[in-house]
């Protein structure tokens, strides 16, 4: 087994983590309470940003220095209407590290480097991933579109390696990886470590409503869909009633953009806080499928890179 992957990650010693798993920073349900415990295991925890405004992010960063004195970093969603001052809490705070998605971070480039913020850039192209390296980001997440949440168009396999030849800075694998066959995987593709985000939903520290997490140990390798192409931001999630009516509409020339908008307005947090899984959105990957049990967040952890550590030895998989 190489050393570079775990013992020598080059990446970790720069984060100051143990092992190379980055927790994915999913809206409405990366809180402080999950972030911490992901760090707290040895992995790099992310509190979301999401839409939270610039008091609502404070508190949960003082939250999570309270859980934890590991690193842990901050997720900023692009398309947040509080992006610039949430962008001025993440440096007043002194956060170590942010990733960034669901858009062009290049406005926030220079302000987050100058106060010594590592910059992670999640991105589906690499276009973006060549066009984020130029700005000064510290390494990209390669994320295929089999991941949760706002996806690009490429899945993981195709989109990892051409990423990895085209840029010199580190690149994280996220998209369908739920266990170690994937972070070996990943390794292969050249990738230096992996985000998660689905194997945290079922974790014993995530809030989300437990409707939600029950939703995705039942759900099959075909249970997501992806809505919203036709509005510029197309979403996977596990299929219900709400995906299926969201379909027709999409479907009908008739529907009108602004319609097929009201319908996504607070369907995730109805979900992940309500626990309302018939008319919410459950944002998902694929790779839900694979995940049958509620661990704890250093059980998840170990276990991802203990069974990647046997598979590069060359053991065979278990099953
Ligand atoms: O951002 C994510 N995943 C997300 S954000 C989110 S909140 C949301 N809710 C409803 C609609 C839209 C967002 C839920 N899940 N992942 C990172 C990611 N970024 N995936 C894909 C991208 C991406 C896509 C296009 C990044 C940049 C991009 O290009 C923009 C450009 O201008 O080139």
């Amino acid at each position: 087994m190489q050393k570079e992957f775990f013992e020598e990650n080059p990446l970790c010693s720069a984060l100051g983590i143990k092992y190379p798993v980055i927790q994915g920073g999913m809206a409405h349900i990366a809180d402080a309470q999950l972030a911490a415990a992901v760090s707290n295991a040895g992995g790099l925890g992310l509190i979301a940003a999401m839409n939270s405004n610039a008091d609502q992010l404070r508190e949960q960063i003082r939250l999570a220095k309270e859980l934890t004195d590991k690193t842990f970093g901050v997720n900023l969603m692009l398309m947040s209407p509080f992006i610039e001052e949430v962008v001025d809490v993440v440096c007043d705070e002194k956060i170590k590290v942010v990733t960034t998605g669901a858009g062009n971070p290049s406005k926030y480039m220079e302000k987050l480097k100058s106060a010594g913020v590592k910059v992670i850039c999640v991105v589906a192209s690499v276009a973006l991933a060549r066009m984020v390296e130029r700005m000064g980001a510290f390494a990209v997440v390669a994320e295929g579109c089999e991941s949760g949440g706002h996806v690009g168009e490429t899945t993981t396999m195709a989109l990892v390696p051409q990423v990895v030849d085209a840029i010199g800075i580190p690149v994280i694998a996220a998209g369908g990886i739920a266990d170690g066959r994937g972070m070996a995987a990943s390794f292969m593709l050249g990738a230096v470590a992996v985000q998660m985000g689905t194997r945290f939903l079922t974790a014993k520290e995530c809030s989300v409503h437990q409707n939600y997490k029950d939703k995705v140990i039942a759900a099959k390798d075909i249970d997501t869909v992806v809505t919203g192409k036709r509005l510029g931001h197309p979403v996977r999630a596990l299929k219900n009633r709400m995906t299926r009516e969201f379909v027709e509409k999409e479907q009908n020339p008739e529907t009108t953009a602004e319609e097929l908008e009201a319908m996504g307005v607070g369907a995730l947090r109805r979900a992940a806080k309500e626990g309302d899984v018939k008319y919410g959105s459950c944002m998902c990957g694929q790779i839900a499928g694979l995940i049958k049990t509620e661990n704890t967040c250093k059980e998840i952890v170990e276990s991802v890179c203990d069974e990647a550590k046997r598979l590069l030895r060359g053991n065979k998989v278990v099953c």
